[in-house]
């Protein structure tokens, strides 16, 4: 028995040593990596993606590590000292500079810190946890704990809270879309859950995703159980349920790959008007802005698009901006991003109606991108280490000039 208890000391005490370092080749950092981020004697921790860091050889230095975090640091980094939020508001002329949030990464300290900070984000949207996936699980049972979770962080920051959303194709309930149910009944199912999740949240939200994302690329309605049984009046039923809900919202409709002129653009524009002819509430449209490095709109066509739907009667907001590469970072790639955010937040300054802008979580570490699109990322103006990026300057650059 004695034997046995020594002989696991001894291997339990000799295992921190067996996992101090990663050997040749081997994985060195990363996103969510837990393992060593030194390596072997004669070879160096070194930079590949976000995700990855590995051991390579490096006879030059004689056995000199290096850690993730140093490799990281030698990239280039923000070097404004002025806040976005408060840029946004005073130099901008903008309600709010915000972000987007997710339940499970407020267990992490460093990053509520800077989320937290109002002088940075001063308008919080919740990612995940007020969709109906979310909110209401089965029919009539409504769960609303985690997005009371986002809504508090956001009041006792002082921040304005953006609700997100009341209908979507995607992460609907699946009793909702497995019910076959009639259209009479989906009608009431639609009220029923915009009316609660509004009516939940009335007086602490500013603005309402009430219809997210209702078209396709090429302007077509977009199929899914609502449209597929009631066209797009469905979206008409969704807005006149949230603004009995809360008259104080403003109630949006929120698409990606409006940002510029094209058959989206003009799909959104055609239902706003016929909305705005028929006195169906609809106050504004959310322009997402999930755009890639190098492929953004010129500042005159994204303003020349803006201003058609302010022209309408209604304010626009960018509501998901987060601007992607594929990876891994450089320096060329990181200048180029800075100038798209600051091309994007410029065209916003200068559209009058353009409220404010709101990026889809504010650091590369919680990113949805490399989740969907494979080998992309580093969309954000925080790194993976919550260090700001050249993107930061873009910003406050946008909000200044
Ligand atoms: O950020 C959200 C991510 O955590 C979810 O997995 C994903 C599921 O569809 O939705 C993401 O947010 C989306 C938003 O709700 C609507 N516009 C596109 C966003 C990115 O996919």
């Amino acid at each position: 028995m004695l034997r046995i208890s020594v002989s696991l000391a001894a291997v339990l005490a000799l295992l921190p040593t067996a996992i101090a370092q990663s050997d040749v080749w081997g994985q060195c950092g990363g996103q969510e990596w837990l393992g060593p981020t030194t390596c072997v004697s004669g070879s160096v921790c070194t930079f590949q993606n976000s995700f990855y860091s590995q051991c390579l050889p490096n006879a030059a230095t004689g056995g000199a590590t290096t850690t993730t975090a140093t490799t990281v640091a030698s990239l280039p980094t923000g070097t404004s000292t002025a806040k976005t939020n408060t840029v946004a508001k005073t130099l901008g002329g903008k309600l709010y500079f915000g972000s987007a949030t997710d339940n499970p990464e407020l267990t992490d300290t460093a990053y509520v810190a800077t989320l937290s900070d109002n002088t940075l984000f001063g308008q919080i949207t919740p990612g995940n946890s007020m969709k109906w996936d979310a909110t209401e699980p089965s029919q009539g049972t409504f769960t609303f704990a985690a997005g009371d979770v986002i809504a508090a962080l956001a009041k006792n920051n002082g921040q304005l809270l953006r609700g997100h959303n009341c209908v979507w194709y995607n992460q609907l309930a699946s009793w909702v879309t497995a019910g076959n149910f009639n259209a009479t009944a989906l009608t009431s199912i639609l009220q029923t859950h915009c009316s609660t999740v509004v009516s939940h949240y009335a007086g602490q939200v500013y603005s309402w995703d009430v219809v997210n994302e209702p078209f396709n690329d090429d302007g077509t309605v977009r199929a899914f159980v609502f449209s597929n049984a009631l066209g797009l009046a469905y979206v008409t039923t969704a807005l006149v349920a949230a603004r009995a809900a809360d008259p104080k919202a403003k109630l949006y409709i929120n698409d990606y790959n409006i940002d510029s002129a094209g058959a989206k653009a003009t799909a959104m524009i055609n239902l706003v008007t016929s909305l705005k002819a028929a006195g169906t509430p609809i106050d504004g449209v959310g322009i997402q802005g999930h755009l890639i490095v190098g492929e953004v709109p010129s500042k005159a066509a994204l303003v020349a698009n803006y201003e058609a739907f302010t022209a309408l009667g209604v304010e626009i907001a960018i509501t998901e901006l987060d601007i992607r590469m594929t990876l891994p970072e450089t320096p060329a790639l990181l200048a180029q991003q800075q100038t798209d955010y600051q091309t994007v937040i410029s065209a916003c300054k200068a559209v009058a109606g353009c409220v404010g802008v709101t990026i889809w979580d504010y650091t590369d570490k919680y990113s949805w991108i490399p989740g969907v699109f494979s080998g992309q990322g580093a969309a954000l103006p925080w790194d993976d280490n919550l260090v700001r990026k050249p993107a930061y300057d873009g910003i406050i650059a946008g909000f200044t000039n």
